[in-house]
Formats: C-alpha cells, structure tokens, sequence
C-alpha cells in the first residue's frame, strides 16, 4: 500500500490548472512547496504555501538559475523511503520527505519560436526543473511526478480513489512520460545548438518528437503505427506540411493516407502556377499545372484516371467550389490544401468519409531540412532534396535547341519526376503529365510502362493517338544507354531532359541527334528511394 502523501512541491512555467490543484491538495491537507512565480499564483488564488527557500533556508539566487538545486528539496525527493539508512540521512539533516512534484519546464521551444536571441534562449534552458523532474521519476517507487497539466485531474482522481495516495501503476505511468519529456526538452536544445554552429550530422544523433496521434495500424493492419510531430528547425516549428494539417472533416487518417499526402503536398508545392497532384502508392498518377486549378485538376485526371480513383488530391492554393464539384465526382481518400473557399467546404461536407486537410502555408520546396530512413539496426540521415532546376541550369546538348513551350514542359516534367519513385520517367505536354512510369529496377522499363499507360488512357478516352506524341519526356537519372531513350522516342518524345553524366553520354546524345530531339542536361539527379 502506497503512504499518503503529505508534502508536494509545484514548480510550473505553463500555470494552466495551477490554483486548481493547489486547492484540492490544500484540501488533502497537504503540505504545498512552490517557487517564485508559482507560489504567488497560489496565494493569490488564497491557497496556503511554503516558499521553496524558506523550506531550504536558502534564498533562490542568479536571477532564479538556483531555486530549488538545494539538498533539502533532492535528498526529499530521492530518498529511498524503505531503507533504514536513507530514513536515518534525512532526520540527521532535517529533510522532509517530498511525496508528489510537479513541474513543468522553462518554454524552451516557445522561446526559439518567438525568435529570441541567442541568450534568452540560453536563459530558458531549464535546469533545475528537469533535474527535479528526473529524480522524481527515478523514485516513482515513492514519488508522484506531474510534468503535464492535462493530467492534474487524473492525478487528483487516483489520489482520491487511493485515500491521499497514488496508485503504483499511475506513478509508473507518470515516470516514463517524465523521462520521455526530458529528453525531447534536452534533444530541442541539442538540435538547437548543432543547428546555430551548422552541424548537420552530430556524433550522437538527438530524435526530439511529440506524439500527436496513435493511427489504427501501420502500412498493413498487422503493423501499430503512430504520427509524431518534430524535426524542429532552428526556429523550434515544424515545416508546414501534412505532420500539422488539421482535419476538417472525414474518416480518421491512416499511415498510408499520411504517406501518400505528404508525396502529393510535398510535390504540389514546387508549383507557382495553380496545380494539382493525385497520388497513388506515394506516386503521382498525374499532375498538371494551368491557369486556373479547374483545369489542372481536370488535366491531372486525364493522365491516369484509372489509378486516380481512390487516390490522394493536392493542391496549392485555396481550393475553390468548381474544383471542388469536380474532385467530388472522384472517389478520393484525402483532399489537402492550404485553405478552402466556403463553396467548396460546402461542396465536400457532402462527402462525409472524405478526408479534408488544411495547412495555411504550403511547404518550401527549397527550405533546408533532414529526411530520415530506418535500416536494421540504425538509421540514415541525409539533408532534404530541396534542389530545384531552373533554365539557367539547363544545358542543352543536341543540335535541336528546344523550344521555349518545349522548355516550359521540360522544367515542369522534371520537378514532377523529383517526386517519383527511381527509375522515373515522366511525360509531359502543355503543363501537364501524359505518363508516368515509377519504381522500376530498369529505366526502359519505367519508360515503356509511362508510355503504355499513356496508351490506355487515349484509348479509354476514344483518342485517336495518345498524349505522348509530341510531348517532352523527364528522367530522373541518366539515361545509361541509348535504348531507355529510343523508349522514349518511340513513344512520341520530342524533347528530353535529363541529368547527363553518363560514361556513354556521347552515344545518348547521337541517338537523340539522329532522331531529331532535343536534349538538354540538369547537372542534377532526383533519385528517390
Ligand atoms: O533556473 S532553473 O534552472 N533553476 C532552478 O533551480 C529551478 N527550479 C525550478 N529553473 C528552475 N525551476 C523552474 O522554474 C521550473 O522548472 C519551472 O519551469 C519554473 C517555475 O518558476 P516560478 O515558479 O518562479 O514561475
């Protein structure tokens, strides 16, 4: 059986709920520690308490760095109640025992956000609140340690129902998610500082993370999953993107939703012109930008409407009520967008199961930032591929120049292929994909599938030819022989853009002069695994 609880110490930044559980303490007849702040908060709201340095006998000193770093608040927290020897240590030192703690940490990360300079976040770098924090949690055996304010009211039901103790299972609980806490506060001040000295890869690698969902199962129901928030960069937020979205309306997300959406914002975002992404299996199954999202969205449908049923919509801008009308003709899992107008929340409240996401800001294709890859027994860490081809960086290598509608086509087909998965190949004409072929071991492979695909959807459009005649083609990666291209050229490609590099480049380039395309090289590759 549990000892009641006779003293608490309350030491929080964060005071939401602060007065209610002092009163209920005082109400236990609890004896209540607190500091600066906190104390006045309490006595304020006429709860009786016992200030922290008049308990240790010494005054909180260095402007608050040292307020409760004394060995009358540690050795009250860490003292092993069933040994003779640690009972023995405190009545010879006057230590009275400290049976419940709670604390909540400096606001680092709101600090970071807020943009402070270098020292003031220096200054909210909590110290004795985590060491207060951890030496409670140690001896949960004994100690009841609160970290977060949203669980006061579990911690006053448990002590209620225990007769003014707490059960040794809510301690247990309440232990881990004190440790947990602690070392996602210490990784954001790690993360921080790599960050301000430009080190990208440290020696030990900190993973700081907020739980924001447990999902119903993983990439297969047989698989738990759960979405974590993090990945903070220097200004303590988290790109804007899917991790963030909030849900107006539809089925609860699954880790393959938030997958497959991430790819569509993600891609959707290297537009300026309105665009539009449907994505299947974490692929684009077409994407085309225009003048108007109406058309693209009707564009990007025609490239594969097939795979398109059941897949994932992007778009980046404010989603109106004509596009919408026609995305609700679809069967789509998940609709994301920075905002949608009132006609089109309207047009989709109808959908009840679809899945409607806002961000308010699109993702940076070019902001800085790590992607990380589990392998057994680690992980790989790499900086984002936030690289983005422009005409300057095009070379153009054959003896037709392209022109600038070709050129236009180029530039779109290859940032659509960044977002597809190696070997990828993308047609595309007039700002729009007309086949995309992905994932394949082989280059030709992904080329003559892009092209058979783009053969079916003529045909089930009642199209005399299909749209990659005359269309320009996109590689991800060199092509290394000349027959990915001849693929290609026998698809109706007349212009390619492609990296370059390859030891047979000069072949490559023959082939593409003898059938008359243009060619121009990125010096850039987008593989993506
Ligand atoms: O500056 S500290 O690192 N030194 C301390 O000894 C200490 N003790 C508690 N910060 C310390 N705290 C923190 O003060 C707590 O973690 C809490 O966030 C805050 C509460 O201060 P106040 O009650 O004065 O508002």
């Amino acid at each position: 059986m549990s000892e009641k609880i006779t003293r608490a110490l309350l030491s929080v930044s964060d005071k939401s709920g602060l007065t209610e559980l002092g009163r209920f303490l005082e109400g236990q007849g609890i004896e209540i520690l607190s500091t600066g702040g906190s104390a006045g908060a309490l006595r304020d709201a006429g709860v009786a308490v016992t200030d922290v340095s008049s308990h240790t006998g010494f005054p909180e000193i260095m402007d608050g760095r040292v307020k409760t770093l004394h060995p009358k608040i540690h050795g009250g927290i860490l003292a092993r109640r069933d040994l003779e020897s640690h009972r023995k240590a405190m009545d010879e030192q006057a230590i009275g025992a400290i049976d419940l703690v709670v604390v909540n940490l400096y606001p680092f990360e709101a600090t970071l956000s807020s943009g402070a300079d270098f020292d003031t976040c220096i200054e909210n770098i909590d110290i004795g609140g985590p060491a207060m924090v951890r030496a409670s949690a140690k001896n949960h055996a004994s100690v009841t340690i609160v970290t977060d304010p949203q669980d006061y009211q579990k911690v006053m039901d448990d002590i209620t129902a225990n007769q003014g103790a707490t059960s040794g299972s809510l301690r247990r609980d309440l232990a881990a998610k004190a440790f947990g806490h602690t070392a996602a506060y210490d990784s954001m001040i790690a993360n921080w500082l790599d960050e301000e000295r430009g080190v990208d890869f440290p020696a030990q690698r900190t993973q700081g993370g907020r739980r924001a969902q447990v999902l119903r199962y993983g990439e297969n129901p047989h698989q738990a999953a759960a979405l974590y928030i993090g990945g903070s960069g220097k200004d303590g937020q988290p790109r804007p993107g899917v991790a963030t979205a909030t849900q107006l309306q539809g089925k609860e997300l699954s880790y393959n939703n938030l997958n497959d959406t991430d790819a569509a914002f993600e891609l959707v975002a290297e537009f300026d012109k309105p665009a539009v992404a449907i994505i299947k299996h974490a692929n684009p199954c077409g994407v085309a930008q225009a003048d108007d999202l109406a058309s693209a969205y009707a564009q990007a449908l025609s490239c594969d409407p097939v795979s398109a049923f059941g897949g994932i919509i992007a778009v980046n801008r404010t989603l109106d009520g004509t596009t919408a009308a026609q995305v609700a003709e679809l069967f789509a899992e998940v609709v994301i967008a920075p905002d949608l107008d009132e006609d089109a929340r309207d047009v989709l409240a109808a959908k009840k199961n679809l899945r409607v996401l806002t961000t308010s800001a699109l993702p940076d294709p070019a902001a800085p930032g790590m992607t990380l890859k589990a392998l057994s027994g680690g992980f790989l860490l790499q900086s984002r591929d936030n690289g983005c081809i422009t005409l300057e960086d095009l070379k153009v290598v054959t003896k037709r120049a392209p022109d600038p509608d070709e050129l236009a086509d180029m530039l779109f087909a290859f940032r659509v292929a960044k977002h597809v998965k190696s070997n990828a190949i993308v047609y595309a004409r007039n700002g729009a994909t007309v086949g995309i072929g992905a994932g394949q071991m082989s280059r030709v492979d992904s080329s003559r599938i892009a092209a058979w695909k783009a053969r079916e959807a003529a045909d089930a459009a009642g199209l005399a030819e299909p749209a990659t005649i005359g269309s320009v083609v996109a590689s991800d990666a060199f092509f290394p022989f000349a027959d990915g291209l001849m693929a290609a050229v026998d698809a109706g490609a007349k212009a390619v853009i492609q990296p370059g590099g390859s030891m047979r480049d000069d072949e490559v380039i023959a082939a593409a002069d003898e059938a008359g395309l243009a060619m121009v090289f990125t010096g850039m590759r987008h593989f993506r695994h």
